[in-house]
């Protein structure tokens, strides 16, 4: 069984990450989501909409994810490619060349970002539609 395992935050699911995961899960057999923590968020100077708990329901729901695990430091990767014996690594390229340490626990795959779409996007779209 191939295993493939990439990570993020996926707040406000969009389709730029149902690309990711799509791709990501045509490279295998299985896939494993590293969804990162709110603590982690707060590293990553990120404030989700949805909780973790929130986020890892509808992670869970999508048909192309097959295990979620929580995501709480940069460093756990290579004990997570170890521990879930993971093939390939698949990040989005604006991580292209961040993850190339881990090519010597499997091999890392940057594919392009879905264009025109973000959180960030959809957060300032409603902003502009929802009173404070
Ligand atoms: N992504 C994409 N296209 C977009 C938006 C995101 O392909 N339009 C990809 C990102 O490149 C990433 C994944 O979807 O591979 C998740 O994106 P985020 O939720 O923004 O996660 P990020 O903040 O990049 O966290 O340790 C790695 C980090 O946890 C990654």
């Amino acid at each position: 069984m191939k295993k493939i395992i990439t990570y993020g935050t996926f707040d406000l699911l969009h389709y730029g990450h149902i690309n990711l995961l799509q791709r990501a899960k045509a490279m295998g057999d299985y896939l494993l989501v590293g969804l990162s923590s709110d603590e982690f968020n707060a590293l990553k100077h990120k404030q989700s909409y949805y909780s973790y708990n929130e986020r890892k329901t509808i992670l869970e729901a999508i048909k192309y994810v097959d295990e979620v695990f929580p995501e709480n430091t940069w460093e756990q990767k290579p004990d997570d490619i170890q521990k879930y014996k993971a093939d390939v690594l698949v990040m989005g390229d604006d991580w292209k060349g961040k993850f190339d340490n881990l090519k010597k626990y499997c091999q890392v795959i940057y594919v392009p970002r879905t264009p025109l779409v973000s959180t960030t996007k959809c957060k300032e779209y409603l902003r502009a539609f929802i009173p404070r």
